[in-house]
């Protein structure tokens, strides 16, 4: 059985985007784990046989029983330890922490990727720290480690996920508006919804602190321009769950341009996507806030994410549903693009993860 005084063991990187999401979470809730810095043979052998998926983090917990995906890894945690929740019990607060985590894992990924490879400083930083840590047991010249690990992660998730001449700016300012959006509500309280920590900080933590907070280029950036981000970024890092402060019971006003940045850009890329899972197409192309992204690669894994809002949003009263709409600022536009008629795919019905034995990645081919 799950004995939760004995540490659970979190194999990741310390410069990786959803072992910093997963550590965030794990130190709020005061959740014992040792770190176990990830080797290239841990990425893809214990991945491929502990939980089907060659990704970071994953977790052994002290039964030996492996778990991957920080989104379901953390809604199981929040059923086992029951108390400070990150989950708002206000229906309409819940589903828009449920967004803006999702906004974060799965469309400031590209922005976040961008930013770290596309320049010399940070590329030659990274690659340094990524394969100095992943490559160590292997005896190849560190220069070639370096190269290997640019190469891999620049043409992947960078050339490969729909960054082009055309895009590249809108890809950039999709960081500048984050900062935007965020930073005036930061300046006013301690959290993204409220006086208290909840999954909208934890699912943010992800691109934010070991990415642009981290990586020189957008952390100068981010100095400059969104100081009340960078606060954030070491408060939630150094939150404690304590009594007293309660969950938010309604959505701040003022978060209103980051959910209309949301509707307009991660809303739209998730539809599309679900779209062209369902028509067995591998690529789609989609129109986001009039810039065209092409050949994208259509993952199940987000035709999930988007089958998931939809069940909670269903779940929402029709206040709640106006209200959302409201916020998102564009009549219909939020039930339009939840809506994917006949959606299912038939990724955990069971309800398993974060146990699955067969996880799938978010991006279905990654080449190296
Ligand atoms: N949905 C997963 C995503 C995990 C993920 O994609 N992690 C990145 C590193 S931070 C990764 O392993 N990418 C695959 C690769 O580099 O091949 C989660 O929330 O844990």
């Amino acid at each position: 059985m799950f004995d939760d005084a004995a540490p659970l063991k979190v194999y990741g990187l310390k410069v990786s985007y959803f072992t910093g999401k997963l550590e965030a979470y794990l130190r709020y809730k005061r959740i014992p784990y040792d770190f176990i810095p990830m080797t290239a043979h841990d990425f893809t052998h214990k991945g491929r046989l502990k939980t089907g998926a060659m990704q970071m983090p994953m977790v052994e917990l002290p039964d030996g029983r492996w778990i991957t995906d920080t989104t379901p890894i953390i809604e199981w945690l929040e059923s086992q330890y029951c108390e400070s929740s990150i989950l708002p019990d206000e229906p309409l607060c819940s589903f828009v922490a449920r967004l803006i985590e999702d906004y974060a894992d799965e469309w400031l990924w590209r922005p976040a990727m961008a930013y770290r490879w596309i320049h010399d400083q940070d590329a030659r930083l990274l690659s340094h720290q990524i394969s100095s840590v992943m490559g160590r047991n292997i005896s190849v010249p560190a220069a070639l480690k370096r190269w290997n690990v640019r190469r891999r992660q620049h043409k992947n998730f960078v050339l490969r996920d729909g960054f082009t001449e055309a895009t590249a700016e809108h890809i950039k300012n999709t960081y500048i508006r984050l900062l935007d959006n965020l930073e005036g509500p930061l300046s006013t309280r301690d959290f993204v919804m409220g006086d208290r920590l909840t999954l909208a900080d934890i699912g943010l933590m992800g691109p934010l602190f070991r990415h642009f907070a981290m990586d020189p280029t957008p952390a100068e950036i981010m100095r400059e321009r969104a100081p009340n981000v960078v606060a954030w970024v070491y408060r939630v890092w150094a939150a404690r769950s304590a009594k007293g402060v309660s969950l938010p019971r309604r959505v701040p006003d003022d978060l209103a341009p980051l959910l209309r940045e949301i509707g307009e850009t991660h809303l739209v890329a998730l539809n599309a996507n679900a779209r062209a899972w369902m028509s067995g197409h591998k690529t789609y192309d989609v129109e986001v806030q009039g810039v065209r992204y092409e050949r994208l690669q259509t993952s199940v894994y987000r035709a999930w994410c988007l089958e998931r809002l939809q069940a909670e949003y269903e779940e929402l009263c029709f206040e709640a549903k106006a209200m959302l709409d409201q916020l998102v600022g564009a009549d219909g536009l939020v039930p339009e693009l939840l809506k994917v008629e006949g959606l299912e795919t038939g990724y955990d019905p069971e309800g398993f993860a974060p146990f699955l034995s067969r996880a799938a990645p978010v991006f279905p081919v990654v080449r190296d």
